[in-house]
């Protein structure tokens, strides 16, 4: 479900993605007065003899408001539930006596809303979920005022959101380039490891070899998967030694195995720099031994046509020895979470390690959404709707929004958090504890990326294997964002749009052998292809280091 979101928000951000922090020194215009008044907010709060602030919010503790319908804001979010009826909002609404108008549509059609609604200028207190995006951040931010900052508002009144921001990078993420602070941060727990190839076990076994630990030890157990029935079935031709996500192939990872951590976008871990490494030799050298490997017969001949039915359908045959996937459960045929159930597939280690093999660390062990939920100009006392999220927070609440109510469907033992079985329950009950109806899971919600349930069945965890088995092979750095300047935003996603499908296509030319990736003269047309498509502007408004030779 995450990685869900994960691509919707990264099909919303048109990939403004880049380096380190966001500082994005200068480039965007600030709209002198607005930020300037915004900034002065808390600095002009009033609290009365009674410990209220701007004569409505409890100063301290619960509830915010002394009585239900003492306050009142709204929230824009794309949501595509059946009802309104959020488990954890109703429970908020109890501990804090603030009541929320929600103004939900599905994701598809929200964009289209949420446009109309700022135009019009009857948009709500609060915006949320994954229609929001960097430029808007700049555009109605920092532009324009009509996103108010909250940097003042969190450091005077939410403690729980001040210790989000104060994790490793997260001040710097959220912070827009006029040192704003514009969104609620959304920081969750996340793999350090997205994807990568995993290797069937049960074929190593039938074919008498090693778990490889270099690239032609690899292409050895290839071989013997190709040439034997590894898969025992009788037929010595079925077998697909190599295969991968159609959606999410991944293979210029490897480029890590010849010193070259790289990305889906060919931004790649150089030493200490961040920089393109799409045109870089040990991406050639990638290409060039992937491409042997196809012309051995070694690769998927539908790697780059398949769907992703086809590639689970084969993997459910018993077709694939290797094949990079999030997970083995999903090509494995295996019911995933069923903890009486392993896969028979394992992480293929990170190769090469005895030179310069290494894998890039793709996460910190937890992600950061910098657009996830803003207050808008519209908002009446925004003190109020931040200490709101600031209590959402709360560890318990955190594990309610996650996983379900303290109490109810998890129960506190000591200091653990066990999940209860609530199949027992009446139907309607458990569906009221589902996923979907706890929370507004568009929202930002917070649950420390250590914090561990405690279960009583506890299923293999494959992709926690994964991680201890890469900690000591991975790049010590991961790639992070930078704000693209406002004014550079549509010139940055036409040009990435562009390099990607290109890059895309010239590699699937390369390993298919359509073009010579190992003749001079066609590598070097490929390198200046990149380069008329823009590719040295988009390094710079990417804030990257250079362009890997
Ligand atoms: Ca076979």
């Amino acid at each position: 479900m995450k990685r869900k979101a994960v691509s919707l928000l990264l099909a919303a951000l048109t990939c403004t993605t880049a380096l380190t922090g966001c500082g994005g020194q200068g480039s965007t215009k600030s709209n002198s007065g607005k930020s300037s008044k915004e900034t002065s907010s808390t600095a002009e709060d009033t609290v009365d003899e009674n410990g209220k602030v701007n004569g409505l919010m409890n100063s301290e503790g619960l509830p915010l408001v002394d009585k239900e319908g003492d306050y009142k804001f709204s929230i824009f979010v794309d949501n595509s539930n059946e009802s309104d009826d959020f488990y954890m909002l109703n429970e908020f609404k109890k501990q804090t006596n603030v009541d929320v108008e929600l103004r939900r549509f599905p994701y598809e059609t929200a964009t289209e809303r949420l446009n109309l609604d700022l135009n019009s200028g009857d948009y709500a207190d609060v915006i949320g979920g994954w229609t929001l995006n960097d430029s808007m951040i700049l555009t109605y931010g920092v532009q324009q005022g009509v996103f108010i900052p909250l940097e003042d508002i969190f450091k005077k009144y939410c403690p729980n959101i001040e210790k989000v921001l104060d994790l490793p990078g997260v001040r710097e993420q959220m912070t827009a380039p006029d040192g704003h602070i514009y969104g609620i941060p959304y920081v969750t727990g996340d793999t350090t490891v997205g994807y990568s190839p995993w290797i069937n076990e049960r074929w190593l076994k039938n074919v008498n070899k090693e778990v490889p630990k270099t690239t032609d030890e690899f292409e050895d157990v290839l071989k013997a998967f190709k040439d034997q029935d590894a898969n025992g079935n009788g037929n010595v031709n079925d077998e697909i030694p190599f295969s991968t996500d159609p959606n999410n192939k991944h293979i210029e990872a490897m480029t890590g195995y010849f010193g070259l951590p790289m990305n889906k976008f060919g931004v790649a871990i150089q030493g200490d720099k961040v920089v393109y490494g799409g045109a870089g030799k040990e991406y050639r050298k990638f290409l060039s031994w992937f491409h042997k490997l196809f012309k051995e017969g070694l690769i998927d001949t539908e790697l780059f046509t398949q769907d992703s039915a086809t590639w689970e359908g084969k993997g459910n045959k018993d077709l694939y020895g290797t094949s990079i996937a999030y997970g083995s459960n999903e090509f494995s045929g295996i019911v995933m979470d069923d903890p009486t159930q392993k896969s028979e597939f394992s992480a293929l280690p990170v190769l090469n390690t005895d030179k310069d093999g290494i894998w890039l660390r793709d996460t910190d062990g937890f992600s950061t959404f910098r657009t996830q939920a803003v207050i808008t100009d519209n908002a009446k006392n925004p003190e109020i709707i931040c200490r709101w999220f600031d209590n959402a927070f709360e560890l318990e609440n955190g594990i309610g929004c996650n996983k379900g109510p303290v109490g109810v469907d998890v129960i506190k033992e000591g200091d653990d958090y066990v999940i209860k079985d609530i199949s027992s329950l009446p139907e309607d009950e458990q569906e009221k504890l589902s996923w979907g109806n706890l929370w507004i899971q568009e929202l930002p919600k917070y649950l420390p990326a250590d914090f561990e349930f405690k279960e009583e069945n506890p299923a293999y965890d494959e992709k926690k294997a994964l991680e201890e088995q890469y900690e000591p092979d991975l790049t010590k750095d991961i790639i992070t964002e930078n704000w693209i300047p406002l004014d550079d935003i549509d010139r940055y996603s036409d040009i990435s749009t562009a390099l990607n499908d290109y890059f895309n296509q010239q590699q699937a030319m390369f390993v298919m052998g359509e073009q010579d990736v190992d003749d001079d003269a066609q590598w070097q047309s490929y390198v200046d292809g990149l380069k008329s498509l823009g590719l040295e502007d988009w390094v710079k408004m990417r804030g990257l280091d250079g362009i890997a030779k």
